[in-house]
């Protein structure tokens, strides 16, 4: 089952917490993206996740939800994505939620399905970055450094360049890609067009767009092919 990760050129991330029509949730499954990625950083609930994991499940791709709050924790996704932060201090976001999440739901989980990234969060406006207390005054040199503390030390098999909200600098991208020595790279910030997407799928293993899904759909059904 893991093993689905790794051809994935391309993901959607979807928000639980936004409104997206039928026909606009269709044209995102159906544009040849190779997984939906339900998750987000604010306003999660069970309730919102259900509801968006069953809409999904009318289409044939993989959906994959990234858990960020116990609350949000669905049964029935294909994989579940667990990220801990590299660059941040709080051991909340590293491994507390974590052992709270086991503590409670160990009995249940399915670890199989359990795919941890080590998330190294850059954008200091980002949702992600303030409720992380993320350090993300990195140079590439240091970035590329949590890189493989993750890859390396921690055995993690997706690390996530995360600039939510932002298009990156693509010299850092390209610099953790080049320190990883197994896991994957994912890329997610500011992918808004074609161009953006061939930017950032020359540096990583895999891009993630979110944003663009809501504020302009053409052209963020464009970046499938710009990268496939
Ligand atoms: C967010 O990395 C994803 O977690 C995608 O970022 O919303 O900026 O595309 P955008």
């Amino acid at each position: 089952m893991k093993q689905m990760i790794k051809p994935w050129r391309h993901i959607f991330k979807l928000d639980p917490d936004r409104e997206l029509d039928d026909n606009t949730l269709e044209a995102v499954c159906m544009s040849g993206t190779d997984a939906i990625m339900v998750g987000g950083s604010s306003g999660v609930t069970y309730d919102n996740t259900v509801d968006l994991m069953s809409r999904v499940r009318r289409y044939e791709l993989p959906c994959v939800l990234e858990v960020s709050n116990l609350e949000m924790i669905v049964p029935g996704f294909d994989l579940y994505m667990i990220p801990m932060v590299m660059n941040t201090a709080d051991t909340m976001w590293i491994t507390g939620q974590h052992q709270r999440a086991v503590e409670e739901y160990g009995y249940m989980i399915p670890w199989d399905l359990l795919i941890p990234e080590g998330y190294i969060i850059l954008n200091p406006d980002s949702t992600v970055a303030r409720v992380t207390g993320a350090q993300t005054d990195l140079d590439a040199a240091g970035a590329a450094a949590y890189g493989q503390v993750a890859d390396k030390l921690m055995s993690l098999p997706v690390v996530y360049a995360e600039y939510s909200g932002c298009f990156g600098d693509m010299d850092t991208v390209k610099k953790i890609h080049q320190s990883l020595h197994s896991a994957k790279l994912f890329y997610g910030g500011g992918i808004h067009d074609p161009e953006t997407a061939a930017k950032a799928a020359a540096v990583c293993d895999t891009i993630v767009v979110g944003n663009a899904v809501y504020d302009n759909l053409q052209q963020a059904l464009l970046t499938v092919k710009a990268v496939k």
